[in-house]
C-alpha cells in the first residue's frame, strides 16, 4: 500500500567507482604486461560499471614472483606480528563495510540487505577469526611448529565475491603464506577494493596480490611453477580440470565445487519455520549459493499444506533494484548464467515437471528470472540432479525417513542438507546418514568461521573455515 515503509534505496554515490583499475601486484596497481582491459558491468541494469586490467600468464609470473620475494620475511614474522595485521584489515572491512556492500551490490546483482547482513559482516568475522589463530597455530592439532607452504593460487567465483576471498585469504595469511588470488571476471570490484584494503593495513608488498582475468589466468595461476598451493571455488568441471592439472606435482590443492542440496522437510516440522527456510534455502543470493537447499524433499502426508504456505510466501518477495533494502531478489550475475538457468528450466518443463512462478513483473534491462518451483519431479529429471544455480526449487516427495536419506544422497554431489522436525533423535539418525559436508536442522544457510565448510563426492575435498580450515595451509610437523 502507499503507506507502506520504504526506505530510500542505498545511493551508489556512497562508493566511487573509478572508471578504470590495474592489476594488483606488489603493493601497487599496475596495467596487463599486454595491455589487455575487459568491462564489469552491473547484472541489474548492464551499466558499465569500470574497466579493468586483464591478466595474461606474463603478469600472473610478475604476481608469484611477489609473493615468492615477500612470503620469506612473512612467515618468519611472529604470528602475534601477522595477526595485528588480519585485525587492522577486519576493523578497516568494518569500517567501510557500506561502501563495500554498495560496490558488492553493484558489481554482483544480490540485494543490498544480502552483502550488508550477511556477505560484509562475515568477511569482517574471517578475519578476525583467523586473525586469532595466528598466534596459536602450535595448539591446531598439526603437530609442533607447522610450517605455511609458501605462495598460495587462488581462483574465485563471482556469486560471493568478498566472502570467497576472505574464506581464502585470511587463513593463507595467517599461517604465514603469501597469496596470489584472481576474482571472477564478472566480479573483480570488491577484491580490488579489498587491494586498497590491504594498503591502508599497512600490510607488506607482495602478500597479497589480486589478478582480475579469466579462466585463462586462472589456468595461469594453477600451472605456474613456482606456486605451492591451489585453493578453488567454482564448477565442478574447472575443479576437475585443476585436480587433473596438478596431478603428480607438488601442490597442495583444495577444491569446493557444486551442490544439490536436499532441504528435508519431515511430518512433524513447525511448517512456518520451514517456508522461511525452504526461502532462504533457495532464494538468497538468487539460489547462486553452492550449498543451496536446491532439493525439497517433503514427507508426503505434508506436502500439500506445505506446498500452499510456500506458494503463499513466494508472492510477497519482492525482485528488482538490488540497492533497494526491500529487495529480496536480486539480479542474476550474467548473461552466460541466465541463459544456463533459462536452459535448465526449459529442459525441466520438456521433461514433464511442472514449473510454476508467482506473478511477479521482470525490469526490463539487466538480468532476471523469477523465483521458480518445480513439482510433479521425479529422481531421473535433470531439475533433480544438475546444478541449476538460480532461483530454481525442485520439489519431491517421501514417505519414510529411509526414503529420504536414499533420496537425499541420490547426487553426485555432497555439499549441504537440511532436517525439519521437531525431533532431536531424528535429527541425529538422518544427519548421520547424509553423505554431505554442512548438515543444518530447522535452519538453512547459516555460516559461521569457525564451522568447516567443504563437501563430499563431487562436491570437492579440503575444509575452509574453523580450525580445519588451517590445514589446507600448513604442512603438518
Ligand atoms: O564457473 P567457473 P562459472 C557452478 C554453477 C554455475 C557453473 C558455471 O553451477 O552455473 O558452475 O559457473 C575461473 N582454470 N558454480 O562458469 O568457470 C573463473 O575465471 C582455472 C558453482 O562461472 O568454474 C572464475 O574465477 N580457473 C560455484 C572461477 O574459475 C578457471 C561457484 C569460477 O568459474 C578456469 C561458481 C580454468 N580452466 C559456479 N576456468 C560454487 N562452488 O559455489 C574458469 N576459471
Amino acid at each position: 500500500s502507499a503507506f507502506e515503509y520504504a526506505p530510500a534505496p542505498e545511493s551508489r554515490s556512497v562508493v566511487d567507482i573509478a572508471p578504470s583499475y590495474g592489476l594488483f601486484i606488489d603493493g601497487e596497481f599496475t596495467e596487463a604486461a599486454d595491455g589487455k582491459v575487459f568491462k564489469t558491468v552491473s547484472p541489474s541494469t548492464e551499466e558499465v560499471l569500470s574497466e579493468i586490467a586483464q591478466a595474461g600468464e606474463a603478469d600472473v609470473d610478475r604476481a608469484v614472483r611477489a609473493a615468492r620475494k615477500a612470503f620469506g620475511k612473512w612467515s618468519a614474522l611472529p604470528g602475534s606480528e601477522r595477526a595485528k595485521y588480519l585485525f587492522r584489515i577486519a576493523r578497516i572491512i568494518q569500517e567501510r563495510s557500506r561502501e563495500l556492500a554498495v560496490l558488492e551490490t553493484l558489481d554482483n546483482g544480490k540485494p543490498i540487505k544480502e552483502t550488508r547482513d550477511a556477505d560484509l559482516p562475515l568477511v569482517a568475522a574471517h578475519f578476525f577469526y583467523y586473525a586469532g589463530w595466528a598466534d596459536k597455530l602450535d595448539h591446531a592439532g598439526f603437530g609442533v611448529d607447522p610450517k605455511p607452504l609458501g605462495v598460495a593460487g587462488q581462483v574465485i567465483p563471482w556469486n560471493f565475491p568478498l566472502l570467497m576471498l576472505a574464506w581464502k585469504i585470511a587463513p593463507a595469511l595467517a599461517t604465514g603464506n603469501t597469496v596470489v588470488l584472481k576474482p571472477a571476471e564478472t566480479t573483480p570490484l570488491s577484491a580490488l577494493f579489498f587491494a586498497d584494503v590491504c594498503r591502508q593495513a599497512g600490510l607488506p608488498k607482495g602478500v597479497v596480490n589480486i589478478l582480475p582475468g579469466y579462466g585463462d589466468a586462472g589456468a595461469a595461476l594453477v600451472a605456474h611453477p613456482d606456486v605451492n598451493k591451489v585453493a578453488f571455488t567454482g564448477s565442478t568441471a574447472v575443479g576437475k580440470a585443476i585436480a587433473r592439472q596438478v596431478a603428480g606435482s607438488h601442490k597442495k590443492v583444495t577444491l569446493e565445487l557444486g551442490g544439490k542440496g536436499a532441504n528435508i522437510v519431515f511430518d512433524d516440522a513447525p511448517i512456518d519455520q520451514a517456508v522461511e527456510g525452504i526461502v532462504s534455502g533457495i532464494f538468497f543470493n538468487q539460489g547462486q549459493v553452492c550449498c543451496a537447499g536446491s532439493r525439497l524433499l517433503v514427507q508426503e502426508s505434508i506436502q500439500d499444506e506445505l506446498l500452499e504456505s510456500l506458494k503463499r510466501r513466494l508472492a510477497t518477495l519482492r525482485l528488482g533494484d538490488p540497492l533497494d533494502k526491500n529487495t529480496d531478489i536480486g539480479a542474476i550475475n550474467s548473461a552466460e548464467q541466465l541463459s544456463r538457468i533459462t536452459t535448465l528450466v526449459e529442459q525441466g518443463e520438456a521433461e514433464g515437471a511442472e514449473r510454476w512462478s508467482p506473478d511477479c513483473e521482470l525490469p526490463t534491462s539487466g538480468y532476471w528470472f523469477a523465483p521458480t518451483l518445480f513439482t510433479n519431479v521425479t529422481q531421473a529429471h535433470t531439475v533433480a540432479r544438475d546444478e541449476i544455480f538460480g532461483p530454481v526449487l525442485s520439489v519431491l516427495s517421501f514417505r519414510t525417513p529411509e526414503e529420504a536419506v536414499a533420496k537425499a544422497n541420490n547426487t553426485p554431489y555432497g555439499l549441504s542438507a537440511g532436517i525439519w522436525t521437531e525431533k532431536g533423535s531424528r535429527i541425529l539418525a538422518v544427519a548421520s546418514r547424509l553423505r554431505a559436508g554442512v548438515i543444518w536442522s530447522n535452519t538453512f544457510n547459516k555460516f559461521d568461521p569457525t564451522s568447516p565448510f567443504g563437501g563430499y563426492k563431487e562436491s570437492g575435498f579440503g575444509r575452509e573455515g574453523g580450525r580445519h580450515g588451517l590445514e589446507a595451509y600448513l604442512d603438518v610437523r
